[in-house]
């Protein structure tokens, strides 16, 4: 009986995180992300909010270096073109930035404290954020071996 349980509770948990957005990575509240990320992006002007494309594929970024203004507002939109699951994982980016959210295909995250953004084949995800810690900063995708064949880049904050 307990061992049968065990495995009802292990099948509802893969549910559970398969209905939600996933397999975006998130950090804990005061691990290196910026305090006052809610008045930076209630302060904000969205309405000019400045869109930058990104590509995901075997194996690669387009483009590969990323230059943001500190203070402007971005849509970031990570699109998967290619055929396997993508990460955009930038640890250190995302603890230089005010997260608003991060929009993906039915539902999103509310200042979300991000790790890694995961894309899979095909699909879409826009995050909302406004740089506040200017620096040079690693992007890559941390799918096994997926940085290894070369799937880095570098993002800017000016
Ligand atoms: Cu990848």
């Amino acid at each position: 009986m307990r061992g049968k349980s065990r495995v009802l509770v292990a099948a509802i948990a893969m549910i559970v995180s398969a209905c939600t957005s996933s397999d975006d990575s998130f950090g804990v509240s005061g691990d290196g992300y910026p305090e006052g990320a809610r008045e930076v992006v209630d302060g904000a002007d969205w309405a000019d909010a400045e869109t930058v494309e990104v590509d995901l594929a075997e194996f690669g970024f387009s483009p590969e270096t990323l230059v943001f203004r500190n203070g402007q507002p971005y849509a970031l939109r990570l699109t998967n073109t290619g055929s396997m699951t993508h990460r955009f994982a930038a640890p250190g980016f995302f603890r230089a930035i005010a997260a608003k959210s991060l929009m993906f295909s039915d539902g999103e995250a509310s200042l979300p404290l991000l790790e890694a953004i995961a894309v899979g084949s095909q699909d879409t995800k826009t995050l909302y954020f406004v740089p506040v810690t200017p620096g040079d900063y690693r992007l890559s995708c941390d799918v096994p071996l997926h940085a290894t064949f070369g799937m880095v880049g570098r993002i800017l904050i000016e």
